[in-house]
């Protein structure tokens, strides 16, 4: 491999596009294609004394360190997560375990008593009386007790020197009961989450179990089954993250803006980085890290993918495809076979206007991400795609005890007319609880979205499936009404829910933890407050406090406020 690889990154880097990096604040110009795709360091969850599988307890810090993004750019402060300060990387380690071993966390706070990054006191965020950068970890898409749930309001600084008022575990317990599946763990600091996952505080976490997924027989091992962390970020010319210190309204907010927007797209750590493949079938787990930032991908040569699992589940069977769209913070599994491609250097291209849909097309940096080298020569390729891959049961409206309509609606500034702050139902997180969901049960979320942006729908705990999209009319009387009354049945909702209906993508139905919510539609969503593989009830107390969130995953948006409480309640 070593051999094969380095004559071929010869041969490409003649071929390297040069490309500025446009925009305000970046400088310098960045060479495409020139770094390798790192690796990420991989964590295990669990003891293996020859097959017989026990329980671990991992120590992970939070570090400020240096990382270097690019060849051509200075070394970048981040925060980043690690077993030792020297092992720390962005993205954090793979955490890899086992369905049914607990896993045990202790997450340490190493931080400085300063934020790299601005931050904004006029939102509802982790104050300090001692300094410090607040943070709370979150395991995205995990099933486990709310006291190991990473609330907004357990977050804590370094060396636990202050607590914020849900902090009450010093070790988490993930019993990684759920199905095997792709999560992910970042910060969930109460209006901070922006800053600290932009700062690096992010990494994958899986779920495996052997007996069920080894006899699909899927592209295995380090070499062929690999992650892929796509995250974009801008850089000033020293090499620092860069992040507007100014925000659109700092008459209300001095630095909040709606959406993060970067100009260089990383992955696993590197802007537009290469990896030389076999000429053989490759598993990828595509997250997309992004605050604000959607992914429309494809491969520059034509080529499908199959894609075989979305965010934490498996689809029942492979769906092939050639374009996904990614929003942040949903994660896609896919298969991508190199064995019969005649062009041998392959680009992942990225074409999704920002913000999504409506907003500015990419241009030429962000509309590429990385790059495929293929070697030459036939490759042994035992791996297969499978025709059936994994069911759960199905969901079914009929089995909804309860109905609710989830409507999202921005506030403007009457000056500006960009967004002051965006709301569910016009609720902030600190305003009493309204979805006290029974544990066991399932639901019907009807979600409204009555602004001009696609807001990837996020839950804890449950697992959902939209099973339906539909277009909604005179969307700016039902705005205008629910922006004063507030109330989806005064605001005669029905009336406005008849327009086209929009069918779900094939590779999206299954049990997600993300769902694309778009402009303009209500979207109607099956939630599940049970283990979705048998719907048995959760194997611990739901009910236990602080309780869960439910928000948008726009970063930005969640922080000021897209963001409720859900709590739930005994049968
Ligand atoms: C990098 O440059 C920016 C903008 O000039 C400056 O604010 C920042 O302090 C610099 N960072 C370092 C580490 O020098
Ligand atoms: C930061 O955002 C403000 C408000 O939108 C804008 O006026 C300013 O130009 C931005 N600064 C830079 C360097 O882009
Ligand atoms: C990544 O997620 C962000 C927000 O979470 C979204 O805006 C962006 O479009 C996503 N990118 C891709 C490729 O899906
Ligand atoms: C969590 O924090 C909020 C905000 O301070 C507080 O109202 C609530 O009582 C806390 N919940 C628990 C269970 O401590
Ligand atoms: C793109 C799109 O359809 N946006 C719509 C979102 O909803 C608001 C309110 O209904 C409309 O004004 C937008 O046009
Ligand atoms: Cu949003």
């Amino acid at each position: 491999m070593a051999t094969g690889a380095s004559v071929w990154i010869l041969l490409f880097l003649t071929t390297a596009i040069y490309t500025t990096i446009s925009g305000q604040n970046a400088g310098g110009t960045l060479p495409m294609y020139v770094d390798p795709l790192p690796k990420i360091p991989v964590v295990l969850g669990y003891y293996d004394f020859g097959g017989v599988v026990l329980p671990k307890h991992l120590i992970i810090g939070m570090y400020q360190k240096k990382w270097k993004f690019h060849r051509d750019l200075p070394e970048t402060t981040v925060f980043v997560y690690g077993t030792s300060e020297s092992s720390a990387s962005f993205p954090g380690p793979v955490i890899e375990t086992i369905q049914g071993v607990s896993t045990y966390v202790t997450w340490l706070n190493y931080l400085p008593d300063t934020h790299i990054l601005p931050w904004d006191p006029s939102i509802l965020v982790a104050e300090t009386r001692m300094g410090g950068v607040p943070t709370v970890a979150h395991l995205h898409g995990g099933i486990h007790e709310a006291y190991f749930d990473g609330n907004p309001y357990a977050w804590f600084t370094q060396h636990f020197r202050e607590l914020g008022p849900n902090w009450s575990r010093l070790t988490y317990l993930y019993s990684n009961d759920q199905h095997p599946g792709n999560l992910w763990y970042h910060d969930h600091a109460l209006g901070l989450t922006r800053q600290n996952l932009l700062a690096g505080l992010l990494g994958p976490y899986v779920i495996r179990n052997p007996a069920v997924e080894d006899p699909l027989m899927l592209p295995s091992g380090p070499e062929f089954d690999r992650h892929l962390v796509i995250a974009d970020r801008s850089f000033y010319s020293n090499g620092s993250i860069y992040m507007n210190a100014t925000g659109n309204n700092p008459d209300v907010h001095p630095q909040w803006q709606p959406e993060y927007f970067g100009d260089a797209i990383t992955v696993n750590g590197k802007a537009w980085p290469y990896l030389v493949v076999y000429r053989s079938k490759y598993r990828f787990r595509i997250l997309n890290a992004s605050n604000a930032r959607y992914l429309h991908l494809q491969f520059s040569n034509g080529m499908d993918f199959t894609v075989i699992g979305s965010d934490a589940s498996y689809l029942a069977a492979p769906i092939i495809t050639s374009t996904i769209i990614l929003s942040p913070a949903e994660i896609f599994d896919v298969v991508v076979d190199f064995t019969t491609t005649v062009i041998t250097e392959i680009e992942l291209t990225n074409d999704a206007p920002y913000p999504y849909p409506g907003g500015t097309p990419a241009s030429l940096p962000i509309s590429k991400v990385m790059k495929f080298v293929v070697l030459p020569g036939m490759q042994i390729d035992p791996s297969v795609v499978p025709t059936s891959l994994m069911s759960y049961p199905p969901a079914r409206e009929q089995d909804a005890t309860v109905t609710r309509y989830i409507s999202l609606y921005e506030f403007m500034h009457p000056v500006t007319g960009t967004p002051v702050d965006i709301l569910i139902n016009g609720k902030r997180l600190e305003d009493p609880v309204t979805e006290t969901p029974k544990t066991g049960s399932t639901e019907i979320w009807h979600i409204i979205n009555l602004t001009g942006d696609n807001h990837p729908f996020h839950s804890h705990l449950a697992m959902f499936q939209a099973i339906q999209v539909q277009q909604l009319v005179k969307g700016q009387t039902l705005l205008t009404c629910l922006q004063e009354f507030n109330d989806v049945a005064a605001c005669n909702v029905g009336a406005h829910v008849t327009g086209t209906v929009v069918n779900v993508p094939e590779h999206e139905r299954t049990w997600k933890n993300v769902v694309k919510i778009e402009a303009g539609t209500m979207t109607t969503i099956i939630m599940k407050f049970n283990m979705i593989v048998d719907d048995a009830p959760y194997p611990f107390d739901a009910t236990a406090h602080p309780g869960f969130v439910y928000h948008c995953h726009i970063l930005d948006h969640e922080d000021n406020e897209m963001i409720r409480p859900l709590h739930l309640v005994n049968q």
